[in-house]
């Protein structure tokens, strides 16, 4: 099949390179949606038995078994899923999800790419295939190379690999010319490695997934309550009296939260959740640790579903804090807690001034909620003393993400709802480490501190220069302002915004590197060359060898939490391959092999015994002083979180309101507003299967789900085939060959799966503070074909 067979208008379905034609689509869609009712509530048995099916099928019964009993226990290795914390006190047996399950089997996968797999599939044969299949075909074994005008990947030697990287990353005129991107699952000693190499190389080019994730919420949290994370502790979810969930998919993304709103509910508090799906996790749940789950008896958790237009959260909780304001002026003193106001907030009077602008009419028909509901949840937020906010991407991934966030922290200051038991926000992270890489400095734009105690530690002058975060890096690609992209895990490619646009820049460097468990899109869109370093999963033993050679060096490694705790993780099964290393090793050999003397740390002893960059940590990073000792500890420690004290590091010294205007109409007639979420089969661009149980949508994920009465007004009907067309600036963008699927979701708003709909998302329609891309609110037209 040849490209203009299929470009027809439509885009990003392959790009020509100098390895082939590579397709960025799969080139033909084979699925064959089933429909069935949308679920109310999650997990229970159904989600154990997927559990182990899963595992079992993947993993085999003892390779699949042993890591679950393994996952999350103190001592044990951390879930390579979310970064939902464990219990301080005792943990239970089974302490993992459904999918977390789902992650470890992916990882314990019994399958293996071995040389002979790469002779025998061309990088543009294997473009053809979806990334489901591509993730299946097993646990990459060893380092492969795809060498200049190549068509195929061939073993490579670690050393040579490392001689290549070196050699490249040495050549440049300016070390800006190189990036190095990080995906969250890196574990601190990792990340930690990773920036100083970068650094001592001379760039800040650090772009990470976070940027992409919940970079608008570290830029509220500073602003507001200064420091770039959430304050509540696992516990606190036991003393709330009001939880609200906002824009995040819990049963499918953090199901053990699940647990934690079920403690909430039975303790009397109430929860309300904000989102333009019903999601099943949001509604009911059943405890799969409880016999009562195991029987069929779901909690009901949600006891007020606010169905919020999508992008409507602003107005929403304007609306909310309105009406707080309305009440506290009839009232003084019956709703704002003055107390925490006074003593420790500042800006309330603009606040209030904003809110008193506001028109009731535009806030209900921008946010698609009523009136009635707003004063509800304003009635339950005046009541309440304790405070939960969790919130996730819904509101993150905007290009007023960063506002949106602020908005609703307004909403606890007026409470006083932070630094006390029971109350504040919950930043629910998404990969298991991305809080932790931040912590450990891995940054485009660090602060001068960090920087000078890298200097003082290390003896080198750090670069100042800000770099490139994750968008931006893809815009120098694109510009052919990166030669060597080296990526830590992940799948930049299809991660970020506009496939077409990305793949186009990732063509263009001179080489790409990554260092990854498995085979994705990302390593068969390269540019002159290209290198797959393959390594370890968080379940596995890591053997160094000791200093005469003998392999006896056990090491682990360690990651933080959404709540900031810094713990151990070690794994226990045997590599999936002898020739794989730790990617902590793999980073420290890269290091070796390009500074040489360059480092005043010895970066080959550092790649053997991980104690050594633990105390490079304890010198550098604040709060993780005596960090070997302090890491050993079992169930890990705290960092300091200064607002958890009701101290405020900010530009005033307290709190500080903000005013966050409603964001412009931007959806006209006959268009519509497109937000992108994970299917409950999926690990962000590793796809475990075609399934969307809860959703009721089976065996495709080609879908546009879409309010019925939109439907009929277009004559659609389910299954339809339509096209997708984005508009932005000017631009438009077509995806072909989707199918409508008939959802409770508001009018004039549709969803679609990441990362399939990520073609139609424009490159630069991002957050003006963050820089998160927009991948929540692209507008589109839908029409049959
Ligand atoms: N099993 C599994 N676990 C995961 C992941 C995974 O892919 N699979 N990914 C991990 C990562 S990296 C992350 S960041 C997290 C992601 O966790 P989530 O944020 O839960 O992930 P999404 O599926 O993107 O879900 C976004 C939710 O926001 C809602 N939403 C969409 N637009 C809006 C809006 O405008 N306003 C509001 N209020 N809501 C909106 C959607 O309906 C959906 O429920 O999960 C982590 N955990
Ligand atoms: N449209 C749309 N786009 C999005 C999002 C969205 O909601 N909508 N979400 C964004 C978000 S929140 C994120 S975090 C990004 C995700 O972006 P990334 O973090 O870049 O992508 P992942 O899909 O998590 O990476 C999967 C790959 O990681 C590798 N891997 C797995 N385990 C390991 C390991 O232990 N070590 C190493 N070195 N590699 C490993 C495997 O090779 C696997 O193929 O996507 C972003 N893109
Ligand atoms: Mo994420």
């Amino acid at each position: 099949m040849s490209i203009a067979d299929q470009t027809n208008n439509v885009v990003a379905t392959a790009i020509p390179t100098s390895h082939g034609e590579v397709w960025l689509l799969p080139a033909k869609s084979d699925d064959d949606l089933k429909l069935k009712p949308v679920k109310q509530k999650a997990t229970g048995v159904s989600a154990v038995l997927n559990s182990f099916r899963y595992a079992w099928g993947e993993a085999g019964v003892v390779r699949g078994t042993l890591p679950l009993l393994q996952l999350n226990q103190k001592l044990g290795f951390d879930c390579p899923g979310c970064a939902w914390p464990d219990s301080d006190a005792k943990r239970p047996t089974f302490d993992f999800c459904e999918n977390g399950a789902k992650a470890v089997a992916h990882e314990a996968d019994s399958r293996r790419l071995t040389a002979e797999f790469f002779r025998a599939h061309s990088v543009s044969e294997l473009s053809t295939h979806t990334d489901f299949w591509l993730e299946q075909q097993g646990r990459l074994t060893q380092p492969m190379v795809l060498r200049e005008n190549a068509t195929h990947y061939e073993p490579i030697s670690w050393s040579d690999a490392y001689a290549l990287i070196a050699k490249e990353l040495n050549s440049l005129e300016s070390a800006d010319r190189a990036a190095f991107y990080t995906s969250g699952k890196a574990t601190n000693e990792a990340a930690f490695s990773y920036q100083l190499f970068a650094r001592q190389f001379g760039t800040n080019n650090l772009p990470d997934c976070s940027n992409m994730c919940h970079e608008s919420s570290g830029r509220a949290l500073s602003k507001m309550i200064g420091i770039g994370k959430g304050t509540v502790k696992l516990d606190d979810f036991e003393k709330a009296e009001l939880v609200f969930v906002v824009g995040q998919n819990p049963g499918t993304n953090h199901p053990r939260q699940l647990a934690a709103l079920q403690q909430a509910k039975r303790n009397g508090a109430k929860i309300i959740a904000v989102n333009p799906l019903p999601e099943a996790g949001l509604m009911g749940f059943m405890n799969p640790q409880e016999a009562l789950g195991m029987l069929g008896f779901a909690t009901e958790l949600t006891d007020l579903f606010l169905q919020v237009k999508i992008n409507g959260d602003i107005p929403l909780f304007k609306g909310i804090m309105k009406q707080m304001l309305e009440w506290e002026e009839a009232d003084p003193g019956s709703v704002i807690d003055w107390d925490f106001v006074n003593e420790h907030a500042a800006g309330l009077d603009d606040l209030c001034a904003d809110l008193r602008s506001a028109d009731w009419d535009t806030l209900v028909t921008r946010s698609g909620v009523t009136r009635e509901s707003m004063r509800q949840a304003a009635d339950w937020v005046r009541a309440s003393e304790r405070i939960i906010l969790c919130w996730c991407l819904g509101v993150t991934q905007h290009t007023n993400g960063t506002q949106n966030v602020c908005e609703m922290l307004n909403l606890l200051l007026l409470r006083g709802a932070i630094g006390k038991p029971g109350a504040g926000p919950c930043c629910v992270r998404g990969h298991s480490n991305v809080q932790g890489d931040r912590t450990m400095g891995v940054w485009e734009q660090p602060k001068d501190a960090l920087l000078d105690r890298l200097q003082a530690v290390f003896e080198f002058d750090p670069p100042r220069k800000h770099g490139f975060d994750s968008q931006r890096a893809a815009i120098a690609l694109h510009q052919g302002e990166l030669d060597v992209f080296v990526s830590l895990g992940g799948n930049y490619l299809m991660a970020l915004p506009d496939t077409r646009y990305a793949a186009e820049g990732l063509a263009r460097t001179r080489l790409n590197v990554r260092i990854g468990t498995k085979l994705n899109r990302a390593d068969l869109v390269a540019g002159g060359q290209s290198l797959i370093l393959p390594c370890l999963g968080r379940s596995e033993q890591d053997v160094r060898p000791a200093s005469d050679g003998t392999p006896a060096n056990k090491q682990f490694t360690s990651t933080e939490n959404s709540m900031g705790v810094i713990q151990s993780s070690q794994g226990k099964l045997p590599a999936a391959s002898a020739e794989l290393r730790n990617e902590v090793a793999i980073v420290c050999e890269m290091a070796a092999a390009t500074l040489g003397d360059r480092a005043n740390n010895p970066w080959q002893d550092w790649a053997n015994d991980y104690d050594l960059i633990r105390d490079g940590i304890a010198a550098v990073i604040d709060g993780c002083e005596n960090y070997n000792e302090k890491v050993r500890q079992p169930g890990g420690f705290y960092l300091p979180n200064a607002a958890r004290e009701r101290q405020f590091n900010t530009s005033t010294g307290k709190a500080n309101f903000t005013i966050n205007p409603i964001p412009p109409q931007t959806i006209q007639p006959g268009q519509f507003a497109m937000t992108t979420v994970r299917s409950h089969d999926q690990f962000n661009t590793t796809i475990y299967g075609n399934h969307d149980r809860y959703r009721g949508i089976l065996n495709a994920r080609r879908v546009v789900m879409m309010n019925g009465e939109d439907m009929n007004e277009r004559g659609l009907r389910s299954r339809d085939p339509v096209a997708v067309t984005s508009h932005h600036d000017g631009a438009t963008r077509t995806l072909q060959d989707f199918q409508v699927v008939e959802y409770p979701i508001p009018r004039q708003c549709v969803a679609m799966y990441f990362p399939e709909a990520n073609p139609l998302i424009p490159m630069n329609a991002t957050d003006a503070s963050s820089n998160c891309p927009s991948f929540k609110h692209t507008v589109v037209t839908i029409e049959k074909c």
